[in-house]
Protein backbone atom coordinates (compact mmCIF):
# COMPACT_ATOMS: atom_id res chain seq x y z
CA UNK A 1 0.00 0.00 0.00
CA UNK A 2 2.96 2.19 0.81
CA UNK A 3 3.58 3.23 -3.07
CA UNK A 4 -0.37 3.54 -3.99
CA UNK A 5 -0.14 6.42 -0.92
CA UNK A 6 2.89 7.94 -1.88
CA UNK A 7 1.34 8.85 -5.75
CA UNK A 8 -1.95 9.30 -4.37
CA UNK A 9 -0.40 12.15 -1.97
CA UNK A 10 0.95 13.64 -5.27
CA UNK A 11 4.63 12.25 -5.92
CA UNK A 12 4.39 12.84 -9.85
CA UNK A 13 3.19 16.72 -9.02
CA UNK A 14 5.86 17.20 -6.64
CA UNK A 15 9.01 15.77 -9.15
CA UNK A 16 7.15 17.64 -12.08
CA UNK A 17 7.75 20.85 -9.62
CA UNK A 18 11.72 20.20 -9.00
CA UNK A 19 11.52 20.20 -13.08
CA UNK A 20 11.78 16.22 -13.16
CA UNK A 21 9.19 14.74 -15.73
CA UNK A 22 8.87 11.29 -14.21
CA UNK A 23 7.54 7.74 -16.25
CA UNK A 24 5.37 5.73 -13.65
CA UNK A 25 7.21 1.87 -14.68
CA UNK A 26 3.76 0.71 -12.40
CA UNK A 27 3.95 -1.97 -10.12
CA UNK A 28 6.43 -4.75 -9.72
CA UNK A 29 4.70 -7.63 -9.22
CA UNK A 30 4.86 -8.60 -5.59
CA UNK A 31 3.46 -12.04 -3.84
CA UNK A 32 0.36 -10.92 -1.10
CA UNK A 33 2.03 -12.17 2.12
CA UNK A 34 -1.38 -13.83 3.05
CA UNK A 35 -0.92 -16.55 0.44
CA UNK A 36 2.97 -17.38 1.43
CA UNK A 37 4.34 -19.31 4.15
CA UNK A 38 6.74 -17.00 5.97
CA UNK A 39 8.91 -19.21 7.20
CA UNK A 40 9.25 -21.16 3.94
CA UNK A 41 13.10 -20.30 3.25
CA UNK A 42 16.24 -19.68 5.62
CA UNK A 43 15.42 -19.78 9.05
CA UNK A 44 14.95 -16.53 11.03
CA UNK A 45 14.28 -14.84 7.31
CA UNK A 46 10.37 -14.23 7.33
CA UNK A 47 9.41 -14.19 3.53
CA UNK A 48 13.19 -14.08 2.22
CA UNK A 49 12.21 -16.30 -0.67
CA UNK A 50 9.75 -13.62 -1.64
CA UNK A 51 12.62 -11.17 -1.01
CA UNK A 52 14.81 -12.92 -3.76
CA UNK A 53 11.67 -13.10 -6.57
CA UNK A 54 11.44 -8.96 -6.02
CA UNK A 55 14.68 -8.57 -5.39
CA UNK A 56 16.01 -9.85 -8.50
CA UNK A 57 12.76 -8.35 -10.35
CA UNK A 58 13.74 -4.67 -9.19
CA UNK A 59 17.43 -4.87 -9.61
CA UNK A 60 17.12 -5.64 -13.22
CA UNK A 61 14.09 -3.05 -13.34
CA UNK A 62 16.76 -0.10 -11.39
CA UNK A 63 19.65 -1.29 -13.72
CA UNK A 64 17.80 -0.92 -16.43
CA UNK A 65 16.72 2.32 -16.19
CA UNK A 66 19.74 3.46 -15.16
CA UNK A 67 21.27 2.18 -18.83
CA UNK A 68 18.45 4.54 -20.43
CA UNK A 69 19.87 7.13 -18.69
CA UNK A 70 17.37 7.95 -16.29
CA UNK A 71 17.06 8.08 -12.08
CA UNK A 72 15.02 5.31 -10.58
CA UNK A 73 13.11 5.99 -7.55
CA UNK A 74 12.07 2.70 -6.22
CA UNK A 75 8.82 3.07 -3.68
CA UNK A 76 8.52 0.83 -0.72
CA UNK A 77 7.02 -0.82 1.14
CA UNK A 78 9.20 -2.46 3.18
CA UNK A 79 13.14 -1.94 3.27
CA UNK A 80 13.67 -5.28 2.52
CA UNK A 81 13.47 -3.59 -1.15
CA UNK A 82 16.63 -1.55 -0.59
CA UNK A 83 18.54 -5.25 -1.51
CA UNK A 84 17.17 -5.28 -5.32
CA UNK A 85 17.72 -1.20 -5.27
CA UNK A 86 21.79 -1.70 -4.36
CA UNK A 87 21.98 -5.13 -6.39
CA UNK A 88 20.66 -3.15 -9.44
CA UNK A 89 22.67 0.32 -8.92
CA UNK A 90 25.61 -1.26 -8.18
CA UNK A 91 25.74 -3.80 -11.11
CA UNK A 92 27.77 -2.38 -13.93
CA UNK A 93 29.21 0.77 -11.55
CA UNK A 94 30.85 1.26 -8.33
CA UNK A 95 28.48 3.18 -5.73
CA UNK A 96 28.37 4.69 -2.59
CA UNK A 97 25.33 4.68 -0.43
CA UNK A 98 23.63 7.42 2.29
CA UNK A 99 21.04 5.45 4.46
CA UNK A 100 19.06 7.63 6.15
CA UNK A 101 17.10 5.68 8.93
CA UNK A 102 16.50 5.27 12.73
CA UNK A 103 17.91 1.30 12.06
CA UNK A 104 21.14 0.23 10.94
CA UNK A 105 19.59 -2.19 8.85
CA UNK A 106 23.01 -4.42 9.64
CA UNK A 107 21.19 -7.45 11.36
CA UNK A 108 21.50 -10.94 9.46
CA UNK A 109 19.13 -13.76 9.68
CA UNK A 110 21.66 -15.06 13.08
CA UNK A 111 21.44 -11.98 14.62
CA UNK A 112 18.03 -10.73 14.02
CA UNK A 113 15.65 -10.52 16.96
CA UNK A 114 12.20 -10.56 14.87
CA UNK A 115 13.22 -12.26 11.69
CA UNK A 116 11.96 -9.28 9.45
CA UNK A 117 14.17 -8.78 6.63
CA UNK A 118 13.66 -5.38 6.61
CA UNK A 119 15.97 -4.72 9.18
CA UNK A 120 19.18 -6.59 7.04
CA UNK A 121 18.85 -4.89 3.89
CA UNK A 122 22.70 -3.61 4.17
CA UNK A 123 24.19 -6.36 5.90
CA UNK A 124 22.60 -8.36 2.61
CA UNK A 125 23.70 -6.12 -0.04
CA UNK A 126 27.19 -6.27 2.14
CA UNK A 127 27.77 -10.20 1.91
CA UNK A 128 27.99 -9.68 6.01
CA UNK A 129 27.57 -13.14 8.00
CA UNK A 130 24.99 -15.01 6.81
CA UNK A 131 25.06 -13.10 3.88
CA UNK A 132 28.35 -13.45 2.33
CA UNK A 133 28.48 -15.50 -1.40
CA UNK A 134 24.38 -15.45 -1.51
CA UNK A 135 24.44 -13.91 -5.18
CA UNK A 136 21.20 -12.95 -5.33
CA UNK A 137 21.63 -10.36 -2.70
CA UNK A 138 25.32 -8.98 -2.80
CA UNK A 139 25.85 -5.73 -4.33
CA UNK A 140 28.50 -6.12 -6.51
CA UNK A 141 30.21 -2.34 -6.92
CA UNK A 142 29.31 -1.54 -3.43
CA UNK A 143 32.11 -1.27 -0.28
CA UNK A 144 31.72 -1.02 3.07
CA UNK A 145 34.01 2.39 2.79
CA UNK A 146 31.57 4.31 0.72
CA UNK A 147 28.76 3.28 3.38
CA UNK A 148 27.32 6.09 5.41
CA UNK A 149 24.21 5.53 8.07
CA UNK A 150 23.03 8.64 8.59
CA UNK A 151 20.62 9.35 12.01
CA UNK A 152 21.02 6.18 13.93
CA UNK A 153 19.44 5.71 16.97
CA UNK A 154 18.02 2.16 17.44
CA UNK A 155 20.39 -0.63 17.24
CA UNK A 156 20.42 -4.45 18.36
CA UNK A 157 23.45 -5.66 20.42
CA UNK A 158 24.90 -8.39 18.22
CA UNK A 159 23.84 -5.69 15.16
CA UNK A 160 25.54 -2.91 16.71
CA UNK A 161 28.83 -5.23 17.04
CA UNK A 162 28.86 -6.05 13.07
CA UNK A 163 28.68 -2.45 12.78
CA UNK A 164 31.25 -1.65 14.58
CA UNK A 165 33.10 -4.48 12.86
CA UNK A 166 32.74 -3.08 9.54
CA UNK A 167 34.04 0.08 7.59
CA UNK A 168 30.70 1.65 7.10
CA UNK A 169 30.68 4.96 8.30
CA UNK A 170 27.61 6.04 11.08
CA UNK A 171 26.07 9.81 12.18
CA UNK A 172 24.10 8.65 15.07
CA UNK A 173 21.83 11.45 16.05
CA UNK A 174 24.15 12.69 18.73
CA UNK A 175 26.37 13.71 16.24
CA UNK A 176 23.57 15.42 14.04
CA UNK A 177 23.09 17.22 17.54
CA UNK A 178 26.32 18.09 17.79
CA UNK A 179 27.06 19.25 14.07
CA UNK A 180 24.65 19.68 12.90
CA UNK A 181 22.44 18.55 9.55
CA UNK A 182 24.53 20.17 7.09
CA UNK A 183 27.83 18.96 8.11
CA UNK A 184 26.94 15.69 8.91
CA UNK A 185 25.40 14.96 5.47
CA UNK A 186 27.96 16.78 3.71
CA UNK A 187 30.51 14.48 5.98
CA UNK A 188 27.85 11.19 4.46
CA UNK A 189 28.64 12.27 0.34
CA UNK A 190 32.38 12.59 0.99
CA UNK A 191 32.19 9.22 2.71
CA UNK A 192 29.76 8.20 -0.63
CA UNK A 193 31.28 9.77 -3.45
CA UNK A 194 34.64 8.81 -2.59
CA UNK A 195 35.90 6.66 -6.12
CA UNK A 196 32.70 6.00 -6.50
CA UNK A 197 30.74 7.02 -9.57
CA UNK A 198 27.13 7.81 -8.12
CA UNK A 199 24.92 7.53 -4.92
CA UNK A 200 22.34 5.48 -3.45
CA UNK A 201 20.06 7.11 -1.19
CA UNK A 202 18.05 5.16 0.64
CA UNK A 203 15.58 7.22 2.62
CA UNK A 204 13.66 5.53 5.53
CA UNK A 205 11.46 7.63 6.67
CA UNK A 206 11.81 6.35 10.22
CA UNK A 207 14.54 8.52 10.03
CA UNK A 208 12.16 11.52 10.86
CA UNK A 209 11.05 11.59 14.05
CA UNK A 210 7.81 9.92 14.43
CA UNK A 211 5.57 13.00 15.24
CA UNK A 212 6.27 14.61 11.73
CA UNK A 213 6.29 10.51 10.41
CA UNK A 214 3.69 8.37 11.59
CA UNK A 215 3.03 6.31 9.61
CA UNK A 216 5.91 4.17 9.89
CA UNK A 217 6.16 0.32 11.24
CA UNK A 218 8.94 1.09 13.37
CA UNK A 219 8.88 4.21 14.81
CA UNK A 220 11.79 5.49 17.10
CA UNK A 221 11.39 9.07 19.06
CA UNK A 222 14.02 11.51 18.61
CA UNK A 223 14.91 11.60 14.71
CA UNK A 224 15.39 14.30 12.30
CA UNK A 225 12.65 17.15 12.33
CA UNK A 226 11.15 18.40 9.03
CA UNK A 227 14.04 21.07 8.08
CA UNK A 228 16.12 18.81 8.80
CA UNK A 229 14.93 16.41 6.36
CA UNK A 230 14.71 19.03 3.70
CA UNK A 231 17.75 20.51 4.50
CA UNK A 232 19.55 16.60 3.85
CA UNK A 233 17.75 16.16 0.60
CA UNK A 234 18.37 19.49 -0.49
CA UNK A 235 22.44 18.65 0.23
CA UNK A 236 21.67 15.74 -1.70
CA UNK A 237 20.37 17.46 -4.53
CA UNK A 238 23.26 19.83 -4.89
CA UNK A 239 25.67 17.29 -4.77
CA UNK A 240 24.44 16.14 -8.55
CA UNK A 241 25.60 12.83 -7.12
CA UNK A 242 22.85 10.82 -6.49
CA UNK A 243 22.19 7.67 -8.95
CA UNK A 244 19.34 6.30 -7.21
CA UNK A 245 16.85 6.76 -4.59
CA UNK A 246 13.96 5.40 -2.72
CA UNK A 247 11.76 6.42 -0.28
CA UNK A 248 10.55 3.59 2.16
CA UNK A 249 8.78 2.08 5.04
CA UNK A 250 5.81 4.42 4.64
CA UNK A 251 2.74 2.47 5.90
CA UNK A 252 -0.71 4.57 5.45
CA UNK A 253 -2.31 2.39 7.91
CA UNK A 254 -0.46 3.23 10.68
CA UNK A 255 -0.48 6.79 8.77
CA UNK A 256 -2.72 10.02 9.91
CA UNK A 257 -4.38 11.60 6.47
CA UNK A 258 -1.64 10.17 4.62
CA UNK A 259 0.69 12.83 5.77
CA UNK A 260 3.51 10.63 6.12
CA UNK A 261 3.34 9.61 2.48
CA UNK A 262 2.99 13.26 1.80
CA UNK A 263 6.00 14.28 3.51
CA UNK A 264 7.62 11.56 1.52
CA UNK A 265 6.96 13.03 -1.70
CA UNK A 266 7.86 16.52 -0.52
CA UNK A 267 11.42 14.79 0.28
CA UNK A 268 11.71 13.34 -2.99
CA UNK A 269 10.83 16.79 -4.79
CA UNK A 270 14.16 18.76 -2.48
CA UNK A 271 16.67 15.30 -3.32
CA UNK A 272 15.57 15.71 -6.88
CA UNK A 273 16.63 19.95 -7.06
CA UNK A 274 13.38 21.60 -6.13
CA UNK A 275 14.26 25.35 -5.69
CA UNK A 276 11.91 27.93 -3.99
CA UNK A 277 13.01 30.88 -6.88
B1 LIG B 1 13.80 -0.64 9.22
C1 LIG B 1 15.00 -4.28 14.34
N1 LIG B 1 16.39 -3.86 14.39
O1 LIG B 1 15.92 -6.03 13.01
C2 LIG B 1 14.92 -5.62 13.63
O2 LIG B 1 12.54 0.04 9.54
C3 LIG B 1 14.17 -3.24 13.65
O3 LIG B 1 13.87 -0.90 7.79
C4 LIG B 1 14.44 -3.13 12.19
O4 LIG B 1 14.91 0.28 9.51
C5 LIG B 1 13.83 -1.92 11.53
O5 LIG B 1 13.85 -6.25 13.67
C6 LIG B 1 13.95 -2.01 10.03
C7 LIG B 1 14.48 -4.42 15.76
MN1 LIG C 1 14.14 2.23 10.07
MN1 LIG D 1 15.27 0.82 7.40
MN1 LIG E 1 10.43 -0.80 9.42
Amino acid sequence: MGPSAIRYAGLAEELESAGVSPTDAGDLAVPHHATRDADAGAANAKHVQEVEEVTTSLADAVSTALAEGTTPLALGGDHSIAIGSLVGSARDADIGVIWFDAHGDFNTPSTSPSGNVHGMPLAAALGIGDFAGVEWANAAGLKEENVAIVGLRSVDGVEAEAIRDSDVTVYTMSDIDERGVTEVTNDALDVATAGTDGVHVSLDLDWLDPREAPGVGTPVRGGVTYREAHAAMELVARSEAMRSFELVEVNPILDQHNETATLATELAASAFGKRIL
